[in-house]
């Protein structure tokens, strides 16, 4: 027995993944088979979070594989979690489980040399960053970490971290405020080119780093702005792979199926994409020998993936919640809700695509719903719905505005809009406040839903009156205020999906 009385285990718990025990894992465990001693630090990547790991650091995995390149990456967080005690102390090394159902494959990643905290203090994300050996930094900080304004794009000079960096330059805390910084340092020390690549589900994501950046920079007046122009490319990119925050669970599947201890294993589904806009600064990782695609626009992409695949996502989140679901595997095995879900991107979505050619959208659309039907991805539909006011613009909003130019119908996607209104709407006092969400617009939206009561009517024309959200043209359309009424009135009331089997009925 234990000190406390407790029974002393007797077995030995499983070695943590790192490099010494790299060599004696099971063949069924592929494992990085180029010398990773030999990589040079050449890109960094800020937010290495799940999708990170799943993507673009697989994506140089196969580079270093195939022995195209000796890149090696430093993964840099500013914000949490802390990366030092998980893939650190594991020398930067992690499991990529694929997982599809019943079947699951493992591979160890080796791409990541080295990893820097900068939660703190900027400094140690700046010193990289701004260093000579660093040509390419690839970024991943959610939706919200440009710190723009979601309807137009600008840089919101009233967001707290903006008012600080702009009164606080050389010692920054946002995103753009980190890159300001680290390429004026560029331009001070050696002057050598870099491409910054945004990663993250906004439309012209280069556009818009390029616009915060600068907005930042050309405060700066002393000539940044000009040699950012000269010496830094934003390539725009459409990035994709299912790949939901990693959970205790993975872990002890790695634990169960193959007998060691990885702290910083993902999962991610089998489908992968990534299509980079060919503008860069500096050398180039070619990925594009890996399966990704260098293009000259990637829009018709972006709008595919944002207004399809993340649109789903979207609604099956919002809806799911309301229906009780957990995961989108559970939303989507929803007989109502999948056919909502399918109608509405067939005849609504589809409709304001791009033309591509040699891609069905059709088919895009049925691989993106048998995607979302993976029921090894246990993918939460709360994880989703965070940060709604950030993602709707160009899953939904978009969409919206370009039907209604042409006057179409919008009454099926303004349903997951009044989905996303009512999510916020329930943590407010009117619900009793009883579910916690994750929102830079929640405390605004309850603030709106206490001030307001139960009109709907009212309630949605405050809402509909957030300009950073919801541009004035869509906002004055008498066609959307009426129907965003209408499904929020059906989502807050006792029977929310009432709304949905309505709407397609119609
Ligand atoms: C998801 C995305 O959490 C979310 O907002 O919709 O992370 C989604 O899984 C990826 O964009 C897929 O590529």
């Amino acid at each position: 027995m234990g000190r406390r009385g407790e029974p002393v285990s007797t077995s030995t718990p499983p070695e943590t993944l790192g490099p010494e025990l790299i060599s004696r894992l099971s063949s069924s465990v592929r494992k990085p088979s180029y010398d990773r001693a030999a990589l040079v630090p050449g890109m960094a990547h800020i937010g290495v979070g799940a999708f990170h790991r799943c993507h673009q650091a697989e994506y140089t995995d196969d580079l270093l594989s195939r022995r195209f390149d000796r890149w090696g990456v430093v993964g840099i967080n500013i914000r949490a979690p802390y990366l030092s005690e998980t893939l650190g102390w594991q020398g930067g090394l992690y499991t990529r489980l694929i997982r599809e159902d019943s079947q699951v494959e493992a591979r160890i990643i080796g791409s990541i040399v080295r990893v820097v905290d900068s939660q703190e203090s900027a400094a140690p994300a700046i010193d990289v960053l701004a260093s000579a050996g660093i040509e390419m930094v690839t970024m991943t900080v959610t939706e919200k970490g440009y710190c723009h304004i979601p309807s137009s794009g600008a840089l919101d000079v009233t967001h707290p971290d903006v008012v600080h960096d702009l009164a606080n330059p050389l010692e920054p805390r946002s995103v753009p405020g980190i890159l300001a910084r680290a390429l004026e340092l560029r331009m001070a020390s050696h002057s050598r080119p870099v491409t910054l690549l945004s990663c993250d589900n906004i439309p012209t994501n280069g556009i818009i780093l390029e616009n915060v950046v600068q907005a930042l920079a050309s405060r700066r007046g002393n000539g940044l702005s000009d040699w950012i122009a000269a010496n830094v490319a934003f390539p725009s990119a459409m990035v994709d792979r299912i790949a939901p925050a990693t959970s205790e669970a993975d872990i002890e599947t790695v634990e169960q199926h193959f007998g060691y201890r990885d702290a910083a294993v993902v999962v991610g589904e089998p489908f992968r994409q990534w299509v980079i806009e060919q503008k860069f600064a500096g050398r180039v990782p070619r990925w594009d020998r890996v399966g990704a695609t260098f293009v000259g626009d990637v829009t018709p992409f972006e709008h595919l993936k944002m207004r399809v695949l993340n649109g789903a996502q979207t609604t099956l989140a919002y809806l799911g919640v309301l229906a009780g679901l957990e995961h989108t595997s559970d939303a989507i095995a929803d007989p109502l809700l999948a056919a909502f879900v399918r109608r509405m991107l067939i005849d609504e979505t589809l409709p304001t695509l791009m033309p591509m050619p040699g891609v069905s959208p059709e088919a895009y659309v049925e691989q993106s719903l048998a995607r979302l039907r993976n029921t090894a991805i246990r993918h939460r539909n709360h994880q989703i719905a965070t940060d709604g006011s950030q993602k709707i613009v160009q899953r939904l909003l978009n969409p919206i505005r370009d039907r209604l130019r042409r006057g179409e119908s919008i009454a099926l996607l303004s349903v997951p809009v009044a989905g996303w209104m009512a999510y916020l709407i329930r943590s407010s006092a009117r619900f009793g406040r009883h579910r916690p969400v994750s929102d830079p617009y929640a405390d605004r939206i309850a603030g709106i839903a206490d001030a307001v009561g139960a009109d709907t009517r009212a309630l949605a024309a405050a809402i509909l009156a957030i300009d950073t959200i919801f541009d004035p043209e869509l906002a004055a359309n008498g066609d959307f205020r009426r129907a965003i009424t209408s499904a929020l009135d059906g989502l807050l009331s006792d029977n929310p999906m009432a709304v949905v089997r309505r709407s397609l009925e119609q």
